[in-house]
């Protein structure tokens, strides 16, 4: 066989085999079989070289060498398309920039509540349930709250019978949506012998006027410690650090006198919000008559309450300035936390 149709075999069976090679392994028996130094096609190719005259051989070495290079090429172009991934083989790029997947997180005011959680486990305080609907009993007369305190007009609260409360029903036996957290006070001293160191975290209800720093469904934070001794000095303590460990050591507290039926002394807790006050929570040391409707001795314990609004602690910490934001379910401002 001459030069010219040998070289022309060698590279039309070389570029067929490496063409035809499925994954790597067998592209490297291709390599062996046609480029390898040893032995091999090359070889033979090379000793065809080797055989032509003397003044032939520096054209027929050009050939030689322009025919391993062409199959050489195309050897590491196979290469490179078998390493590549399948999905750029499959035509996408995967260098280009990703979408970044919508997922879901947590509401800012449950993740808020975590975090009350968190830090006011850190002082030994346990998370207690109790019923979002709830009858009057727990919501009032257990509470200190007579039968025609204001609290309890029909016009302040959700009452989920309002016919029943026209036909003269027993109030004790009407239900309603609980308007404070305080209910599962009554709910766990009922239960549980002292000493007592607990919060309830979850939604109230009241029809109150809607605006910036108002809705008619919102959440609060219970804190509820009884045992001997307990004090006003202890509340204090317990309402500064945890505010202070939640909206950070800038924040100022104050306490002012005010009335609750269910506690004596009673405060109303502020925070400092801009160059102004804001109303955060009511507390006081638990009233001597509602120890005694639990069964309680008030001679032998004493104990500390305290009601929270969880919106309101989220908002200063994260600038909200509209609690409207939290039930609106807007994805920008959801997506922020
Ligand atoms: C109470 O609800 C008492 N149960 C608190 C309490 C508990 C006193 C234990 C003593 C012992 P008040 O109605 O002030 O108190 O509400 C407490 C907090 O809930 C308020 O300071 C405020 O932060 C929040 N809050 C009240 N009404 C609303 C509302 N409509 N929207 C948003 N937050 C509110």
């Amino acid at each position: 066989m001459d030069h010219s149709a040998a070289f022309q075999e060698y590279e039309q069976a070389a570029l067929a085999a490496i063409a035809a090679a499925a994954d790597a392994d067998a592209l490297e028996q291709v390599r062996v079989e046609f480029l390898g130094k040893k032995k091999g096609r090359l070889k033979d190719l090379q000793a065809v070289v080797g055989k032509v005259s003397a003044e032939e051989r520096p054209v027929v070495g050009k050939q030689f060498n322009e025919v391993k290079d062409k199959v050489s090429a195309a050897f590491e172009a196979r290469k490179s398309d078998l390493n590549k991934p399948q999905a750029a083989a499959a035509g996408l790029d995967i260098s280009l920039p990703g979408v970044v997947p919508r997922l879901g997180k947590r509401h800012p005011l449950s993740q808020t509540m975590d975090d009350f959680k968190d830090i006011i486990g850190r002082m030994g305080f346990t998370v207690a349930e109790g019923p979002e609907i709830e009858d009057e009993h727990h919501n009032f007369v257990a509470l200190n709250i007579p039968e025609d305190h204001p609290a309890r007009d029909p016009l302040d609260n959700f009452y989920l019978s309002a016919a029943a409360y026209a036909n003269g029903q027993a109030p004790e036996r009407l239900h309603l949506l609980r308007s404070q957290t305080s209910t599962v006070q009554i709910r766990v001293m009922e239960q549980t012998k002292p000493p007592i160191r607990i919060v309830s975290l979850g939604r109230v209800y009241r029809p109150d006027t809607i605006d910036a720093t108002h809705s008619c469904m919102f959440h609060q934070m219970e804190g509820l410690m009884v045992g001997e001794g307990v004090t006003m000095a202890q509340l204090k303590t317990v309402l500064r650090l945890f505010a202070t460990t939640y909206l950070g050591q800038d924040v100022r507290i104050r306490f002012r006198p005010s009335f609750f039926p269910f506690t004596e002394p009673s405060v109303e807790v502020d925070m400092s919000w801009s160059d102004d006050w804001l109303e955060i929570g009511g507390a006081g040391m638990v009233d001597p008559n509602v120890l005694r409707e639990v069964g309680y001795d008030p001679d032998e314990v004493s104990g500390f309450a305290f009601g929270l609004g969880i919106e309101r602690f989220c908002m200063r910490r994260h600038h909200v300035t509209d609690i409207r934001r939290f039930y609106e379910n807007d994805v920008r401002f959801l997506a922020q936390f």
